[in-house]
């Protein structure tokens, strides 16, 4: 574990004062853009200013980044999540070393401003360790502006929409008995909408399958941490054979009330992610998600000219402009960024909104491998907004709680949060020393003839 944290040395002090002497700060109705706070303020409250960062790295089950911002006012700080997993140590660098120092003195409650400032005033944009980077600080101050607004995020974002947010988890197995079973087990617990996925005969590990999966947990835990990657085997002839039938099984033991999903995980090239979603019509998925890479964007209008299985796509997205050409030409249905991944909330309602004007839902990626901060900035943008479709989701083992606590909550097959100000999570710095660090990569993939697939 490394707590490593940037406070106002004098110098940082001295050099903060500078600027504002010089005026490089604007001033809008007795509050200073770009830096730090004056008084009096419209509504009366007194200044703020960030005094320290504390970047926390942890591993409590898995790997996890916590952003820690800590402000002028006695007891009142902030708690983002800033894992991007297997390079969790380059985005703790990129805080630590680029971010961190950049925040302090400025005022915490211009959570556009600093997004815009990070974002664009690095001018290197986008690319996921800058953007979960970003998101970390993001997260943190909406957590802020939560709390001194003694509200929750999801008010602040414009209040409720729904009583709570459509939840899926995983169901996995190594042939379609077992898939079977997990599904129900998954129906079960309250679940209405449930992912699918199975191991291919002859192939060694399929991403989102382990072999015989023990519980919804594991099989939600689909991104095995290893010392060094695993090295798994995947042809695309025996996906696109045995994918449809598992979805015929399903359905003929199922029946059509479930809601069933599958994630493709970029693996195929454009017409035979067309083909696969011809042949899974019949099975009238929820979605089917990530067909292609991220990179091949326009090759989705091959897949749309072919088949009316909902698309869903953008967990490998930086910024709301990966997002623009699939949302605004109607090739997707559901947008799947990570908010974790994309910049935070900031990011998030703007993507949604966006989203709103061309019919698409929203549905972020909710992965084990980041962390409770984000997975409750999740639900509150999903409960505030009017084009949610459905949240990912995962139960965190008890290990995770400890040292990150505040994780929204789950019945009846839909994610809440309550009315804590702000985010409604946090981290406890002392048990998190206890979880060091631990090297870990995704797994990666070849063909059978040894060249690099994507995983
Ligand atoms: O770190 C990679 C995982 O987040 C990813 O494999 C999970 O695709 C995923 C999903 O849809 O949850
Ligand atoms: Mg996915």
């Amino acid at each position: 574990m490394a707590t490593r944290s940037h406070g106002p040395g004098r110098r940082n002090f001295l050099k903060l004062t500078g600027a504002a002497a010089l005026g490089g700060p604007l001033m809008a109705g007795g509050t200073e853009l770009g830096g730090g706070a004056t008084s009096p303020r419209p509504r009366g409250l007194p200044p703020l200013k960030i005094t320290e960062v504390r970047v926390i790295v942890t591993c409590p089950g898995r790997n996890y980044v916590v952003v820690k911002i800590l402000t002028s006012e006695p007891g009142l700080y902030g708690v983002g999540d800033a894992t991007l997993n297997g390079r969790e140590l380059a985005v703790a660098t990129a805080l630590e070393k680029h971010i961190a120092p950049l925040l302090i003195g400025r005022d915490p409650e211009q959570i556009e401003d600093t997004y815009q400032y990070l974002f664009r005033g690095s001018y290197w944009r986008s690319g996921p360790v800058q953007m979960t980077a970003v998101a970390g600080v993001d997260l943190a101050l909406w957590d802020i502006k939560g709390k001194r607004a003694g509200m929750p995020v999801y008010q602040l974002l414009g209040g409720r929409t729904r009583i709570g947010a459509l939840a899926y988890t995983h169901a996995s197995g190594s042939d379609f008995t077992e898939v079977e079973d997990a599904v129900r087990r998954a129906q079960a617990r309250g679940f209405k909408c449930v992912r699918a996925q199975v191991a291919l005969p002859g192939l060694e590990g399929t991403y989102g399958t382990s072999g015989k999966q023990k519980s919804e947990e594991q099989a939600g835990r689909v991104a095995q941490q290893a010392d060094l990657p695993a090295t798994e085997l995947f042809e695309p002839g025996p996906y696109l054979r045995t994918v449809p039938r598992l979805f015929a099984h399903l359905r003929s033991k199922l029946g059509e009330e479930v809601e069933l999903l599958h994630d493709t995980h970029e693996k195929l090239g454009p017409i035979d992610a067309a083909r696969l979603a011809k042949e899974l019509e019949p099975y009238h998925l929820f979605f089917l998600e990530d067909l292609l890479r991220p990179e091949h964007k326009e090759s989705f209008h091959v897949i749309r000219q072919h088949s009316t299985t909902p698309l869903a796509m953008g967990e490998l997205f930086n910024s709301l402009w990966d997002c623009v050409p699939l949302i605004s030409e109607q090739l997707i249905d559901y947008i799947r960024c990570d908010i974790g991944h994309i910049g935070g909330i900031s990011a998030a309602r703007k993507v949604a909104a966006l989203a709103e004007a061309f019919h698409v839902k929203t549905a972020w990626h909710g992965p084990a491998d980041i962390g409770p901060p984000t997975h409750a900035a999740n639900i509150h943008v999903d409960i505030s907004i009017p084009n949610f479709g459905v949240q990912e989701m995962v139960f965190f083992p008890e290990v995770t709680q400890e040292v990150l606590p505040g994780s929204p909550t789950f019945k009846d097959g839909y994610m809440n949060v309550d009315d804590t100000p702000g985010l409604g999570t946090d981290v406890d710095e002392e048990k998190a020393k206890k979880y060091p660090y631990q090297r870990a990569y995704l797994p990666t993939a070849r063909r059978k003839d040894g060249s690099v697939q994507d995983w």
